[in-house]
């Protein structure tokens, strides 16, 4: 399926992107769940706590080939890519995350997930996150709203619809947050941390922006602010928790690339003053 360069694959259709992302996501998120090898072989990338292991290769190596056998035409850039990410001309490229969570995969900890977003013009318009310790998959397309079925999400019949509940008051909010690999900047987060703690209800800490963002989607915490991240942790989660009625936006006020805060429109303002209080970038 060929495209003049820079010119738009008319097949782009939101939905079947977002059907491709649930089948690659899911696929990957089984690969790595269900044949974990009895040895991880465990490298490092930013930093000694930034880990990486076959699995993620082997996952992010599977979601390229689900995506370009069907797409061949798509670009794709992947958090393992390096030299292999596919730079195509139709207009479509995929982030893609192939285990978000990585620490905790490694430990055989609960919280990690593969996530595919699908973007058009630099607007994710389909993204799917699986999060296979939990047997389930979140997915989204723009306008078409969000939601969460269990297992692979592929029986469009067992999706339910997610929307973001009403708020609490902040100091009643159940905040999600995350750190840096950089150990100066996991003590400035540390620092701002220490000040949010007493102001709300709690933090949780559960080591996957995606997982994060999709738990703000499905009113598993009422917020989630990070800073640090890469575009193919973010895509996907963030489309997923907008379509639910989040506001997806930055610290800060700012548009510092990587940064995140969402939460409902109604309590996004009052935290983003808070976390702007403390000192959050
Ligand atoms: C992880 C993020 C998480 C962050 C971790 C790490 P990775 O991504 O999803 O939100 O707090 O430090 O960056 O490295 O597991 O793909």
């Amino acid at each position: 399926m060929g495209t003049d360069a820079g010119h738009h694959d008319g097949s782009a259709d939101p939905a079947a992107l977002l059907d491709l992302a649930v089948r690659a996501a899911s696929a990957a998120a089984d690969l790595v769940h269900r044949r974990r090898p009895d040895r991880l072989d465990v490298g490092s990338k930013s930093s000694a706590t930034d880990l990486v292991t076959q699995m993620d290769r082997a996952a992010e190596d599977l979601v390229r080939r689900t995506l370009l056998s069907e797409r061949p035409d798509d670009s794709v850039v992947g958090e393992e890519g390096g030299t292999a990410d596919a730079v195509g001309t139709s207009g479509v490229t995929w982030w893609v995350d192939p285990i978000d969570g990585t620490t905790n995969y490694v430990y055989d900890h609960p919280g990690y997930a593969v996530s595919v977003a699908a973007e058009v013009d630099g607007r994710t318009v389909a993204g799917a996150v699986a999060d296979p310790t939990h047997d389930r998959t979140y997915g989204a397309s723009a306008g078409s709203g969000a939601w969460c079925a269990p297992g692979d999400g592929t029986d469009a019949s067992t999706r339910a619809l997610l929307r973001i509940p009403s708020p609490p008051p902040l100091e009643r909010a159940l905040v999600a947050t995350g750190f840096s690999y950089d150990s100066l900047r996991r003590a400035e987060q540390g620092r701002v941390v220490a000040g949010l703690l007493p102001r709300v209800r709690d933090l949780r800490r559960m080591g996957a922006a995606a997982l994060d963002l999709c738990s703000v989607a499905a009113g598993r915490v009422d917020a989630y602010y990070e800073s640090g991240l890469q575009h193919w942790d973010l895509a996907a989660g963030a489309l997923i928790a907008a379509e639910a009625g989040a506001t997806v936006t930055s610290p800060a006020g700012g548009g510092t690339a990587g940064s995140v805060l969402v939460a409902h429109p109604d309590l996004v303002a009052e935290l983003d003053a808070l976390l702007t209080e403390l000192g959050a970038t």
